[in-house]
């Protein structure tokens, strides 16, 4: 594998373990709050992170590469509110976007056509994050203060997660 591919790659691997663990830290804050439809949501979400890490993995290793499974830093573990929550998951998925755009750059500067087909997926994959990241902000911002908009948003969070189960037939 073309290194300059195997380290763009393995960076990505990086980002999408961090991803995982932010999540998995956003899962549990969200628990600790009472918000169990959202703490659902958002521990399916960092599982998805984790298949989007091992994917690149068993790509990597697979096309002659070696991936490396990287240590990660702690995430933060307070969040202030659900929206504020949210506004950090969106501004990270925004990150997450750029180092694909990234990614895809390097494979048409090296002219690996394959990596390239292979990450669109992932281009893809990040429209629809983005898309239900800036749904679910909207929606927090009409509910606002309202207790009661709150406990229906948390139960649409657990409907929303059962409907992406479903429609994946339970793999992320
Ligand atoms: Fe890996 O899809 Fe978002 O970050």
């Amino acid at each position: 594998m073309n290194q300059r591919i195997e380290k763009a790659l393995n960076e990505q691997i990086n980002k999408e373990a961090s991803s995982s663990q932010y999540y998995l830290s956003m899962a549990s804050w969200a628990e600790t709050q009472g918000l169990s439809g959202t703490a659902v949501f958002m521990y399916a979400h960092s599982d998805e992170e984790r298949f989007h890490m091992l994917k690149l993995i068993k790509f990597v290793n697979e096309r002659g590469g070696k991936a490396i499974v990287p240590k990660i830093e702690q995430p933060p573990s307070d969040f202030e509110s659900v929206q504020r929550m949210f506004e950090l998951l969106l501004a990270h998925e925004l990150t997450v976007t750029h180092s694909i755009n990234e990614v895809v750059d390097v494979c048409l500067n090296e002219k690996d056509y394959t990596t390239h087909n292979f990450m669109q997926w992932y281009v893809s994959e990040q429209m629809e994050e983005e898309a239900l990241a800036r749904s679910i902000l909207d929606k927090l911002k009409l509910i606002g203060e309202q207790k009661g908009g709150m406990y229906l948003f948390d139960r649409e969070m657990q409907e929303i997660t059962a409907a992406g189960a479903k429609n994946n037939d339970g793999v992320a």
